[in-house]
């Protein structure tokens, strides 16, 4: 068998001077430094730990756990083990991490050490047989454990196609759906995006993305693992802090949040970025206005590029040249990438008409978790992954999206699913029925709204309803605003017009 496992991909890449630095923790509360060594060693200790638990074949490992260099290493040290990475939303509360648990059953379970007192009972009532904690100083059991471990370790024989991580993302009906992807998916975008983008040894990547999804975890990670490339670190972002170190740095890789908030700081101008050769953004849409204001404040062209957790990165704008980035475009299909733009029949649209984008190439996951009749209806016969984003192709192959055809809210690059908000919502003292939608927002490009309507002889208060879901799920997903109406608007049918309300409430953030 060939090894195919992603982390010998990885670390066959690593320079020759494994004593040269390979991150950097910009925001450490003291200098602190990783060389490729302690990458390498780091995590074969903390995979040998999970080798000497001899879990089940593909067991699952869970980790809800702050961002950190050591949480980096833990992911090498899944990939290495040939386990399954699971990573999570730090901001998930119980009622969300016990679907996510229920589901996936994991047999690990990595924590915060704040967040044990409720994760361990949750993960152990539902079957997990071991749960460690990890915080952002580098400390807690993970690290005790894996310390008593050999600093080598050779990595589990593993297949293209065999399962590396199972990335929870939302779902059109019902729960989130985990998308399964394997290390043959993660290794070929890898390689294609550092061949695409151009990266050489000499990078040096700043890395203030989290590490729970596909942007900051594969995208940015893999593609400076795969480089060689020096990365400088940052836990949380700060958007000073990092206009700070940008002259240290060549490649940022953002959503158009972090963008918007960059540009807000005085300190970012041409000399800030004197060294750098590239911005990548996307996640979400990026205003073209955020596109023209970037390029007049620091000189570089924002490359936005197109992805899925279920594809991983599909399309992307040109690298060279870069006048040719073109924006309110996410550019063209990356290479062994297949794009196509379908009506609601599945039939190919010719240029210039808007359809819904099916996709392609092996990046494409390997299916959902536990779901095979969800990733039936996702994919057509022939086999095209059925994206649920809405565009337009030109004559020349370049995409444009122009909306989506599920009901999904992106806030910040976070997505949040309407229904799973209503849900909870509704449950609320005093909440008849709820509508949720998103509508723009300066800061996080949409930002997430609740029309509501009291339950009769009821008196609803927005701070009491707000404070009410969030001791009950995501801050991100908590509305900006809940908005009470007599009644919500519907159709003959009587299913609520959420286009009506969206219109309504267009402006409701504006300047
Ligand atoms: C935080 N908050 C948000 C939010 N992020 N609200 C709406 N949308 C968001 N995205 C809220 C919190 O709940 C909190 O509310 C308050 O803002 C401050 O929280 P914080 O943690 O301090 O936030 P901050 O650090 O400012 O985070 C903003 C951000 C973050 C833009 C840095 O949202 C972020 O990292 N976004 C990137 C998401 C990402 O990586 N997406 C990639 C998905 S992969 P309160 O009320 O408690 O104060 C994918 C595929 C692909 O999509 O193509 O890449
Ligand atoms: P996720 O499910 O978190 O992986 O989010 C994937 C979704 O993010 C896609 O289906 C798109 O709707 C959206 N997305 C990703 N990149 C872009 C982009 N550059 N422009 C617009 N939307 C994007």
């Amino acid at each position: 068998m060939i090894q195919q496992n992603l982390y010998a991909a990885l670390r066959a890449a690593f320079p020759a001077d494994l004593d040269a630095i390979a991150v950097e923790a910009a925001d450490s509360p003291e200098p602190l430094h990783y060389t490729w060594r302690d990458l390498d060693r780091g995590s074969a200790m903390i995979a040998n730990l999970i080798d000497s638990l001899a879990l089940p074949p593909r067991s699952r490992i869970a980790v809800h756990t702050d961002k950190s260099v050591e949480a980096l290493m833990l992911y090498l040290a899944v990939l290495r083990s040939g386990h399954v990475y699971l990573p999570l939303n730090i901001a998930y509360q119980a009622a969300e991490l016990d679907y996510f648990i229920g589901h996936a059953e994991p047999a690990m379970v990595v924590c915060a050490r704040r967040h044990f007192g409720w994760v361990g009972p949750l993960a152990f009532g539902l079957g997990t047989k071991h749960v460690y904690t990890l915080d952002d100083d580098r400390s807690g059991t993970l690290l005790d454990r894996a310390a008593l471990h050999a600093d080598s370790q050779a990595p589990a024989l593993r297949q293209a196609a065999d399962l590396a991580a199972i990335v929870y993302t939302s779902g059109t009906t019902g729960r989130s759906k985990g998308a399964m992807l394997s290390h043959g998916n993660l290794l070929s975008n890898a390689r294609v995006l550092k061949e695409h983008w151009g990266w050489v040894g000499g990078d040096v990547l700043m890395h203030a993305l989290p590490l729970f999804h596909v942007h900051g975890l594969f995208v940015a990670c893999h593609a400076a693992l795969l480089g060689g490339s020096r990365t400088i670190w940052f836990n949380r972002f700060d958007p000073r802090a990092v206009v700070a170190r940008l002259p240290d740095a060549t490649v940022f890789m953002g959503v158009p949040t972090m963008y918007t908030r960059m540009l807000a700081e005085p300190s970012l101008t041409p000399e800030a970025c004197g060294l750098m050769r590239l911005f990548v953004c996307g996640s979400a849409p990026l205003r073209p206005e955020t596109f023209e204001a970037w390029r007049e404040r620091t000189g570089h062209t924002l490359l936005e590029r197109y992805g899925m957790s279920e594809t991983l990165m599909l399309t992307s704008n040109p690298y060279r040249p870069e006048d040719a980035r073109r924006a309110g475009t996410v550019g063209q299909a990356l290479p062994g990438v297949g794009l196509r733009v379908c009506d609601d029949k599945g039939r190919p649209l010719p240029a210039g008409e808007i359809g819904g984008i099916e996709v392609k190439g092996p990046g494409v996951f390997q299916g959902y978790w536990r779901m095979p009749e969800k990733t039936a209806d996702e994919f057509t016969t022939d086999l095209w992954f059925k994206t649920g984003d809405l565009g337009t192709l030109d004559a020349q192959g370049t995409l444009r999206i122009v909306g989506r055809s599920r009901d999904l809210i992106i806030t910040g690059g976070y997505n949040v699913y309407p229904a799973e908000v209503e849900g909870y919502l509704n449950e609320l003292p005093g909440v008849a029925e709820s509508a949720v939608v998103g509508v723009p927002h300066p800061d996080f490009g949409e930002a997430v709204v609740a029309v509501l309507v009291a339950a009769p002889g009821a008196r609803v208060d927005e701070a009491a309803l707000a404070a009410g879901l969030k001791a009950r799920i995501a801050g991100f997903k908590v509305p900006k605003r809940l908005l009470l109406l007599p009644e919500l608007p519907r159709n003959a049918m009587g299913k609520v017009q959420k286009n009506l309300l969206r219109e309504q409430y267009r402006a409701l953030f504006s300047a």
